[in-house]
């Protein structure tokens, strides 16, 4: 079996802070792992509102606390993000994501990250992004 500690995870290159400003990531189980999707606690900053697109992931976003709105570019419909709420991107959906109150989420992907994945211009993430490796995860 296999266990992380999301205070230890924190402490290692696990976590990713996005060079934009709007959010940061600790990324408890990677690609490498082996389970077939990868498993986050993401926290949004309050005030962000930035979009993105995962043209090669489909996420799941699970509510664990704060306030927002994830907005469907395609149709403009908002729907309130708050705790208990799940959010599925379940067709590579182009959205927004706006913070009211500083947010943290549990996002889950498929495929899973390799570790190192940030957003690229369009809002999407790489496949073949650079992994976490074990090493660096231990000694930072
Ligand atoms: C909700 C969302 O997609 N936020 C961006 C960060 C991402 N979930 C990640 O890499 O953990």
């Amino acid at each position: 079996m296999l266990v992380r500690y999301l205070k230890d995870a924190e402490k290692t290159a696990r976590r990713i802070i996005s060079p934009d400003g709007n959010w940061e990531s600790t990324r408890l189980l990677l690609k490498d792992d082996q389970m077939g999707f990868s498993f986050h606690i993401t926290t949004i900053y309050e005030g962000v509102d930035f979009q993105m697109h995962y043209q090669h992931h489909v996420e799941a976003v699970y509510c664990i606390s704060g306030e927002g709105e994830v907005e469907t570019l395609a149709d403009g419909k908002v729907y309130p993000v708050t705790p208990g709420t799940l959010y599925n991107l379940d067709k590579h959906d182009k959205h927004t994501l706006r913070a009211f109150r500083e947010m943290k989420l549990v996002c889950v992907f498929n495929p899973p990250l390799n570790g190192k994945e940030v957003h690229n211009a369009e809002g999407a993430y790489e496949l073949d992004a650079e992994a976490v490796s074990e090493l660096e995860a231990v000694s930072e």
